[in-house]
């Protein structure tokens, strides 16, 4: 009678090795161990009934089938672990001349490649990159820039207030006040980063990205201004892209001038993107208005400067011809990916 129960164990033992001998995946050796070994497994459930087995068996049947449970299972871990082992990649079925799995590669945004671009263009140019702070005063945001106290950039309208006195920046000049508190001319800086303005439709969102630029020194004029931004739009578009100053107005600066290139997709011949018009209007400057130089401790008299900010997504629109700017902020890969 204990030959049987013996017997029948061997036998159960053998069966599980021979399943395995089939098996060429650890998850069929996962399943071998589910069937055996786990919860409702055929050794566990031959353990479970031993208690119906006559008194004088049990000692013995259980042992028995305790030592194959525990053979079974370091045989079947042991296996489990060969085939996942590297020096044993040749006696697997594994074809590893299959080609790998192809991950997807990530790329830069495009705001991100065309700001680097700028940023490298006014480096070999001579200029120091610096980002500062996104929440500012109320003093380095407008006061500092001379800004009226009624001047309509300050309404609620407008701006993003965080409180009666903090301000999410409306441009990246704030950090141009905190560098020249800290440094004597000369002063050559880049200011690239996010500002935020109450604002949105097809050219305009409530964040978008600017790059200002500040020059102060002796003997610094607008000639200097003009010689500064052909260059860079020679860079960042071709040697025919010519430029055009407008008068205008900003309190920061006086005279205050907007540019516009010749329309980069007709050459001024007039199309869509440029209304007809041949130009294309892309950034705001001027010579530095002597009421900042009171502000941040400079000799007016000594030195002279010039400066301009544009949106780094007019520039990205304009050079890859994309007409909604809100394609930049949904982040779908079918056009991310485009860059
Ligand atoms: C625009 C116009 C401009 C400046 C930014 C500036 C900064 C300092 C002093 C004087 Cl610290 N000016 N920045 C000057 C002229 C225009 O931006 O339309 N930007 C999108």
């Amino acid at each position: 009678m204990v030959r049987d129960v013996e017997n029948n164990l061997d036998q159960i033992h053998q069966q599980a090795l021979n399943e395995l001998e089939g098996a060429e995946s650890s998850r069929e050796i996962e399943d071998i161990s589910i069937r055996y070994l786990g919860r409702k497994g055929i050794l566990t459930q031959f353990l479970r009934n031993i208690s119906k087995l006559p008194a004088e068996q049990r000692p013995a049947a259980g042992k028995k089938a305790n030592e194959i449970k525990n053979v079974l299972d370091k045989t079947l871990k042991a296996a489990a672990e060969k085939l996942v082992s590297p020096d044993n990649a040749k006696d697997t079925k594994i074809d590893v001349s299959l080609p790998g799995r192809v991950f997807a590669r990530g790329t830069l945004h495009p705001i991100t490649q065309v700001n680097q671009e700028m940023c490298d263009i006014f480096s070999s140019l001579g200029f120091d990159i610096g980002e500062g702070p996104e929440v500012e005063s109320d003093w380095y945001n407008f006061e500092a820039l001379n800004f009226p106290k009624d001047h309509p950039a300050r309404d609620m309208q407008d701006t993003f207030f965080v409180s009666d006195d903090i301000v999410l920046r409306t441009h990246t000049s704030p950090f141009q006040i905190r560098t020249m508190e800290k440094r004597p001319p000369p002063v050559r800086i880049i200011t690239p980063g996010k500002v935020y303005r109450c604002d949105s439709d097809l050219t305009h969102t409530p964040m978008f990205h600017q790059v200002e630029g500040l020059l102060v020194d002796e003997n610094i004029s607008f000639s200097d201004l003009k010689g500064i931004l052909t260059a860079f739009f020679h860079q960042m578009f071709d040697e025919q892209t010519s430029l055009r100053f407008r008068p205008s107005f900003f309190p920061f600066t006086e005279p205050s001038a907007e540019v516009d290139i010749l329309c980069v997709m007709c050459r001024g011949q007039g199309c869509r993107v440029c209304s007809h018009t041949g130009w294309l209007e892309i950034l705001g400057s001027g010579m530095v208005h002597p009421a900042l130089y009171e502000n941040v401790g400079y000799d007016a008299d000594r030195y002279t400067g010039f400066a301009f900010g544009m949106g780094v997504e007019r520039i990205a629109m304009l050079k890859y011809g994309i007409d909604d700017i809100r394609r930049f902020f949904e982040n779908d890969m079918r056009f991310l990916s485009q860059f």
